[in-house]
């Protein structure tokens, strides 16, 4: 049976990261997997993280199993912060996943299982996983306009175009915020006129949040979320805690669904707990366990806050710094857009073959649509890195 099997086509990222760490040289830099690193290159635990750990060491009774959809703490305290309390709490039904690539993977489940002939609908380009979950799911998805490349922003004419041929029931994956990988993002006024246009057309949105607090603030990054959230009778949210924890190796994430009412939530709560014990039973813990205690906690919540904040200025800072670098290196104001972008990404504009040339001649990683990791950069490496920018000729 192993024999009829076929090879399958690698994470471009995930293959990205072997590249690196077999390259011997030492003034390497890793600008591909969207990991956060602070000025020593380290990926730390955050402190309000350890501190909830070293807690939950002293009072954890049982390592029973949780619920299957997980606890009902960590679904209160995630829908809190990502909708901000818009939403009465029995439109909601939850279910704890591992990851926020878990939290895709079962709101493409539920999806099927409706079996409504949904389209999805990404924008161009996403993130990888997004169209091969999809494609292996067997759904039908297709594509709307998202970015120009000339002015490196959202193609907003031309995305509202393209959203004009969603069908009533479409299911429309909009990155709740630091979209990946462009880094170009939605503004407030435009998020209004999508969710009206998208209203207009019946279509079901469905947010991805994995950067929360990431771009603009944690209150900031999920204007958009919650204006849809207000709005729409049903709508889909799949959030990450991966990076604005820090902890990306305990794997917990969330979806949150929205019905029209307390009956319709019900069944979609059952669906969703059924769809868990299917795929894995009971989620991991212990990750949604030290996200609840720091999110519940005054005194971890405040040292949280106060970190994930100089995570996002420290990205901002990076962002400046390389722009001006890079005006310095090419006497052009062409890059400007780096600081006008939020989040961990932005494509700097180079060809796949420039960006061959960075990695071969100066040991510089970047994902081959030119996407950087921001947070790879250092103030040490900026003058670098802007210096070979130019020398491939971007
Ligand atoms: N969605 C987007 C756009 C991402 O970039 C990521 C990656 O980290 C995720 C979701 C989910 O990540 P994870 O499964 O590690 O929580
Ligand atoms: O886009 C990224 O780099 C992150 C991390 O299969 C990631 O979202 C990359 C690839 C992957 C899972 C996570």
């Amino acid at each position: 049976m192993l024999t009829s099997l076929h090879a399958q086509p690698e994470d471009k990222i995930l293959a990205l990261m072997g590249m690196f760490r077999a390259d011997d040289r030492p003034n390497k830099i890793d600008l591909g997997v969207g990991v956060y690193k602070n000025a020593e290159g380290q990926t730390p635990i955050m402190h309000a993280v350890k501190n909830a750990e070293k807690q939950l060491w002293e009072q954890e009774q049982t390592k029973s199993y949780t619920g299957l959809i997980g606890d009902a703490g960590y679904h209160k305290a995630m829908s809190e912060m990502v909708l901000g309390g818009v939403v009465d709490s029995d439109r909601l039904a939850f279910a704890h996943t591992p990851g926020g690539t878990g939290a895709i993977r079962q709101i493409m489940e539920l999806v099927k299982m409706a079996d409504t002939g949904a389209t999805v609908w990404l924008s161009d380009p996403t993130w990888a996983n997004h169209p091969s979950i999809i494609k292996h799911m067997g759904l039908p998805q297709t594509t709307y306009t998202y970015f120009d490349n000339e002015t490196r922003s959202v193609n907003f004419d031309g995305m509202m175009d393209s959203l004009k041929g969603v069908k009533s029931g479409d299911v429309v994956l909009l990155h709740g915020c630091c979209h990946n990988p462009t880094g170009a993002n939605l503004n407030n006024e435009q998020w209004a006129l999508v969710a009206d246009l998208l209203l207009e057309k019946g279509a079901i949105p469905f947010v991805d949040i994995a950067y929360q607090g990431f771009g603009d603030g944690l209150e900031e990054d999920a204007y958009g979320t919650r204006l849809l959230a207000q709005k729409f009778p049903e709508m889909l949210i799949a959030a990450s805690c991966s990076k604005n924890f820090g902890i990306y190796r305990e794997r917990a994430g969330i979806v949150i669904a929205i019905s029209p009412d307390a009956a319709a939530s019900k069944i979609t709560q059952a669906n969703l707990s059924y769809l868990n014990r299917q795929n894995f039973s009971f989620p991991p813990d212990h990750g949604a366990r030290l996200v609840t205690m720091v999110l519940t906690d005054d005194t971890l919540r405040a040292e949280w806050k106060a970190e994930l904040e100089s995570v996002r200025t420290g990205m901002l800072n990076i962002r400046q710094m390389l722009a001006e670098a890079l005006r310095a290196e090419s006497g052009s104001d062409r890059f400007g857009f780096l600081a006008e972008h939020r989040g961990m990404f932005s494509r700097v504009g180079a060809t796949p073959e420039q960006v061959q040339k960075l990695r071969e001649d100066h040991a510089i990683y970047m994902v081959g649509d030119s996407r950087m990791n921001i947070a790879g950069i250092t103030e040490k490496t900026v003058p670098i890195l802007a210096k070979a920018i130019i020398e491939v000729g971007v």
